[in-house]
């Protein structure tokens, strides 16, 4: 398969002074499609995100969503299959200044987020809470393709690539873990890239 016809060596440090290509991973300009099952289409109309567990719930729609805060960010792009992609520049909303909004309870320890289609991925509040996890809607100065996970898709740099949600709907906010789609079926619950957290 044509996915390093064209390999981009990366060296030093990312912004958060990790090797910028993470060991057991080789660049790429390609931007693979990896989804379980069927491709959700879902209109900027139709769509709405939507919290609820232990925070006040509450749902927005695109042109609600689109008055928070926007932030526009490059990061590298790790995937579990061994591919990543440098220098993207991402634009949406980071879950810190969505969180900002909340009143997010304090037994809230974790976060599960949903999406149109089913799929599922947890992780630890405080991690999503790291200043680059990001909402995003805009890539490279685009909407974000469907395939990518638009309308929106959560995007989190410093975990492999399954711990962002594709058409993301929902945001669950819990006292306890509970693992996501993956991470039922044989993935890390932590999936640090430099750690190699693939599989447990
Ligand atoms: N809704 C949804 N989100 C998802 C997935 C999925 O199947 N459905 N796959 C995950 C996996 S395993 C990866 S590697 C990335 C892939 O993102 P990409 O298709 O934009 O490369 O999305 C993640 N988010
Ligand atoms: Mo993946």
């Amino acid at each position: 398969m044509a996915l390093f016809d064209r390999k981009i060596s990366a060296t030093g440090k990312n912004t958060f002074g990790k090797p910028k290509l993470p060991s057991g991973q080789e660049g790429t300009s390609k931007f693979p499609v990896l989804t379980y099952g069927p491709t959700p289409k879902i209109s900027v109309r139709e769509w709405r995100l939507k919290v609820w567990g232990l925070v006040e719930e509450k749902i927005w729609s695109w042109d609600e969503f689109m008055k928070l805060p926007q932030t526009k960010l490059k990061a590298d792009f790790h995937c579990v299959t061994h591919w990543s992609r440098f220098d993207d520049e991402w634009e949406g909303v980071m879950f810190k200044d969505l969180c900002a909004v909340l009143n997010v309870k304090s037994a809230a320890k974790y976060v599960m987020q949903h999406a149109y289609g089913g799929y599922t991925t947890n992780l630890p509040l405080q991690w999503m809470l790291d200043e680059d996890v990001i909402l995003a809607h805009t890539f490279n100065g685009a909407p974000l393709p469907t395939d990518h996970g638009g309308p929106l898709r959560v995007f989190t740099p410093r975990r492999y690539a399954w711990k962002g949600a594709k058409w993301l709907n929902g945001l669950e906010f819990m006292s306890d873990d509970k693992p996501g789609f993956w991470e039922v079926n044989g993935y890390s619950n932590t999936a640090d890239p430099w750690r190699e957290e693939r599989f447990w």
